[in-house]
């Protein structure tokens, strides 16, 4: 998704979407008696929510205080009117309801049953549920948005060509962080090496929160999928943290543009920002231009340090806070390692060791 695509919905909507497509989603009561309205074929209109807007909105029909079951919401979509659920789902609150929204509510929609649904969304803020007689498909309203729900195959084939493209955006990645670590040890890495790794982490982070998506739409039928993807990106998070803690330019956290801005700056690229590596090179605080993508720079020592066994984040802190850099890391001996402030001879050792094996095991072939 392009930031620009973003850009245009607040968080908060982006968030009550999300958590509305996951109580409508396979696996859940509501959606099995969604799914029952649709085969009964009587439409449906189902408000998820009940507060003072509702009320003053809702005209005759029946008060209830029963709780919430798919074969009781069928039941009572048969009568004409909306039914009224309470903000958990777990009771149902009115049945053979008018809705009477505010009519100056701009609506895109044709029919009563769906004009109504919009503007009762976008009145009250709740989500609301529509199921089309005419159309036969189940539609939901959020905060002036409109999904239609679709069944989990159409919605897994999808997801499946996302995570395949995932499964290469991520071989992709593994190589070129692999390199990075080569240049890292040989202290021959240029700004470039590093702007590439931070745009595959990028990438693999973009197409996994799309994936993430499909998960919450697919409800159980997504479990398998949950699966895979927290089995691709394991670690990609904190790898991006890392290496935008190895290089994130002096100069940049002087100005107060440190980690978090960063990371915040790669995370609003645009997608086509995104494919151009003078781009990303600026959000990591790099000026970008040919000549700076082929300069030399050093990690911090960071992302490397993490990969040392049972070392504390503390501990990391202190080692490259006291050394500088993983030059001087990588020279230190385990005396001069165990100068540093709660480093034993143990752990000394073991970082020692930790960098040697993989100075070892990153030779560059
Ligand atoms: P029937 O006896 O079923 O014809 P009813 O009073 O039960 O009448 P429904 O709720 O079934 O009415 O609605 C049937 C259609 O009437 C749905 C909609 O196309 C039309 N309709 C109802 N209210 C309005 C309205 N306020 N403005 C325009 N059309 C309306
Ligand atoms: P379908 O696709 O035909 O199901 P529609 O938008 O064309 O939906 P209709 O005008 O055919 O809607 O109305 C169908 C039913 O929707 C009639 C009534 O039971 C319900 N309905 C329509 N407007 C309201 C409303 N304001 N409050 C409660 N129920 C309503
Ligand atoms: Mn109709």
């Amino acid at each position: 998704m392009a930031a620009n695509d973003r850009a245009d919905k607040s968080p908060g909507a982006d968030g009550l979407m999300r958590a509305s497509l996951s109580a409508v989603a396979p696996g859940t009561a509501l959606r099995d008696g969604l799914e029952r309205v649709l085969r009964g074929n009587t439409g449906g209109l189902i408000v998820l929510g009940m507060d003072k807007t509702v009320e003053s909105i809702c005209s005759g029909g029946f008060v209830l205080d029963v709780e919430f079951a798919a074969t009781r919401l069928r039941e009572l979509c048969k009568l004409d009117g909306a039914v009224v659920l309470d903000k958990d789902i777990s009771k149902i609150v009115r049945a053979g309801v008018q809705l009477v929204p505010d009519h100056t509510i701009e609506t895109e929609e044709t029919g009563t049953r769906h004009r109504t649904a919009e503007r009762v969304s976008k009145q009250t803020g709740l989500p609301v549920v529509s199921v089309s007689q005419s159309m036969r498909l189940i539609a939901l309203y959020v905060g002036g948005h409109r999904r239609v729900l679709e069944d989990s195959a159409a919605i897994l084939s999808r997801a499946n060509q996302a995570l395949a493209t995932l499964e290469r955006y991520k071989m992709r990645l593994d190589e070129v962080a692999g390199t990075l670590s080569a240049l890292e040890i040989e202290d021959l890495v240029t700004v470039r090496d590093v702007t590439a790794v931070a745009q595959r982490l990028e990438m693999v982070r973009r197409i996994a929160t799309e994936i993430a998506e499909y998960v919450v739409e697919l409800g159980t039928d997504g479990r398998l999928l949950s699966l895979q993807l927290d089995e691709l990106i394991a670690g990609v998070e904190p790898e991006r943290e890392l290496v935008a803690r190895d290089y994130v330019p002096e100069r940049s956290i002087k100005k107060g543009r440190g980690v978090t801005e960063v990371l915040g700056d790669l995370d609003s690229l645009a997608q086509s920002e995104l494919l151009e590596l003078p781009a990303v090179a600026r959000a990591l605080g790099y000026t970008g231009s040919p000549e700076t993508l082929d300069s030399a720079v050093s990690p911090r020592g960071y992302r490397l340090l993490a990969k040392v066994p049972r070392l504390p984040n503390t501990v990391i802190e202190r080692l490259v806070e006291h050394f500088g850099g993983l030059q001087k890391l990588l020279a230190a001996s385990v005396d001069d390692l165990q100068t540093v402030d709660g480093v034993g001879e143990a752990r000394a050792r073991s970082v020692r060791e930790g960098l040697s094996r993989l100075a070892e095991s990153s030779i560059l072939e």
